[in-house]
Parts: structure tokens; C-alpha cells; sequence
């Protein structure tokens, strides 16, 4: 009985982070956020949409990087404090500023998560129809039916600045092992309807603090988090992008203050997103 011998556990950490971060460098990276060009007539802004399952810090990431990019804390997108029932219904568009008050080019869109959508109600149909642009900002989502063409609120004819530019599934690292085959099928189907018009889709991990008692000491550690590297894997493999379009961060949740290396994390996913998005615009020209 018992004769089982148990295996030595790996450290938890690697030796040396596999992605490297300068943790100084947070206002070069506003400075680049800054100077984003389009160069494109049609275009105001460039569109982001994130989509996830019900809680997993869409709202939060929202704000977290007008927080960010403030240096203060702001509330702009409606959180919730328990995960239950998505508080998004109406679909909405975030334009982000700086602490200049000056306007970033980009803006982005939250939608209902995705489980509120019933089996039978087109899946993700809705969410497709926003990142293709023909739903108007302000519609109230209909979780038992996607959007009719002849709804107020449907766009026939969308515009490049109605289209989306860049798809982020925001997932959180802490149910990732978990989720929902029907939500993973869900995003699978977005996913598969960007890549076919060549959307770029990148995946932002969410609340990184719950699963690495490493990292939720010290941020900083991040890349050296053996089980930090396991959920982004998990999310790459189960979400569908590479490992090289997966970006932990940690949300604004429950602290007052600002916090740089957090501020760090969620500026350099920006920053690879609203790049992504400005290299799709700039090959549909
Ligand atoms: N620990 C932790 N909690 C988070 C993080 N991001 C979001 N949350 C919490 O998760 C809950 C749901 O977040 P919310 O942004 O409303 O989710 P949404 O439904 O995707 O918009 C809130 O209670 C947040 O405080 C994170 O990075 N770490
Ligand atoms: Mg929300």
C-alpha cells in the first residue's frame, strides 16, 4: 500500500523568464501608443472587440487601461462583482484618452458574454455581426436571437470605421483548464469567420493573480511563472491563436493605486493589439 514514490516537483519557477519585459519602460510604451498613425482617409479610430465568457474581466480590462494610460484609477465600463449573469447587454464602444485628455486612435467595443447566448440562438452570430460592423453602437443584444436585418440598429452597409480591426478573446487564466466546451466552440467559430477575412486575434489572460502565488507576490516574476507559461499554453491551444499573440495581465480589481508593472503588462498587450489592427487596416486599404 502506498508504495507509490512521489516525483520531485519542478521548481516554480524557470531560471530565466522566456519573454522579456523592461519594467521601465511604461511611458516609452505610452509614447508609442501615442504615436499610432493610420493613414487612412475613412478612419477615426481603429475598432477592437473583446469577447469572453461572463466575468472574465472584460470590463475590468476596460478600465484598466484607461487607468493605465491616466494614471489614476477610472471607472468608464460597468464591472461586477460577481460573475454570474453578464452586466453588457447593450453593445458599446470605449474611446480611450490619455492623461492629456487627448484622444488615442482607438476604441474598444464590449458585447454580452458569450454564454448568455442560448444554443439555439446562432451561437455567436451576434458577436460575428459586430466584427464584421453591422451593429450599431447602443443595441441591446437579445440573448435568445441575433440581430434581424431590418432592426434599427443593424448596418447593411458597413464602413471600414464600423468594422472591426482586431478581435481580442479575453480569457481568465484561472478557468482557462475548465471552460465550457460550448464557450470554447463559441469563440472557435468568431475566431474562424476573423481569420477568414484576416482579422487579427489576439488573447488577453486575465486574472493571472489567482494561479501563480509567485506571481501574485511579484508581478515582475510573470515569465518566470512555470504555471503562468502552462495557462498561456492552455490558452493558445484552446482558444486558437500562438503562443506569441497570448498576453497575461492582471486587471485593476481591488487595489486604489497605480501600479507600474501592472500598468506594464496591459500597456504592452495594448500596444501589440492597436499594431495588430493597424497592419489589418493598412492591408484593406
Ligand atoms: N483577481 C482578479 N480579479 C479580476 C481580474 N480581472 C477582473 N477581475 C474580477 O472579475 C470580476 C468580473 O470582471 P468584469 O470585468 O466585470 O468581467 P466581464 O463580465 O468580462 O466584463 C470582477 O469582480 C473583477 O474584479 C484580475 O486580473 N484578477
Ligand atoms: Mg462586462
Amino acid at each position: 500500500m502506498g508504495g507509490k514514490k512521489s516525483k520531485p516537483e519542478p521548481a516554480p519557477g524557470f531560471d530565466k523568464p522566456w519573454r522579456n519585459v523592461d519594467w521601465t519602460k511604461k511611458q516609452q510604451l505610452e509614447t508609442e501608443l501615442r504615436a499610432i498613425r493610420l493613414n487612412h482617409p475613412q478612419l477615426q479610430h481603429l475598432r477592437i472587440l473583446l469577447h469572453g465568457p461572463v466575468g472574465a474581466g472584460k470590463s475590468c480590462f476596460i478600465n484598466s487601461v484607461q487607468s493605465s494610460l491616466h494614471g489614476e484609477l477610472k471607472n468608464m465600463a460597468y464591472e461586477q462583482s460577481y460573475a454570474k449573469k453578464s452586466f453588457t447587454k447593450i453593445y458599446k464602444s470605449y474611446n480611450i484618452t490619455n492623461r492629456n485628455s487627448e484622444a488615442l486612435p482607438f476604441a474598444l467595443n464590449d458585447v454580452m458574454g458569450l454564454e448568455e447566448m442560448t444554443e439555439e440562438g446562432m451561437h455567436s452570430d451576434d458577436v460575428v455581426k459586430a466584427m464584421m460592423g453591422h451593429i450599431r453602437e447602443g443595441y441591446k443584444f437579445n440573448p435568445v436571437s441575433p440581430i434581424c436585418n431590418d432592426d434599427p440598429f443593424f448596418i447593411r452597409e458597413p464602413s471600414l470605421q464600423d468594422k472591426v480591426h482586431c478581435l481580442v478573446s479575453v480569457v481568465p487564466a484561472s478557468a482557462i483548464s475548465r471552460m465550457d466546451t460550448g464557450i470554447i466552440d463559441k469563440i472557435g467559430e468568431v475566431r474562424s469567420k476573423a481569420s477568414s477575412l484576416g482579422i487579427p486575434h489576439v488573447v488577453i489572460m486575465t486574472k493571472v493573480d489567482e494561479v501563480c502565488p509567485l506571481v501574485k507576490n511579484d508581478l515582475t516574476q510573470i515569465y518566470r511563472s512555470r504555471k503562468i507559461h502552462e495557462k498561456m499554453q492552455h490558452c493558445s491551444y484552446k482558444v486558437g491563436p500562438p503562443l506569441k499573440c497570448v498576453f497575461p495581465v492582471c486587471n485593476y480589481h481591488k487595489e486604489i493605486e497605480i501600479d507600474n508593472n501592472k500598468d506594464v503588462l496591459i500597456l504592452m498587450a495594448l500596444l501589440h493589439i492597436v499594431k495588430s489592427a493597424r497592419d489589418y487596416v493598412a492591408t484593406v486599404a
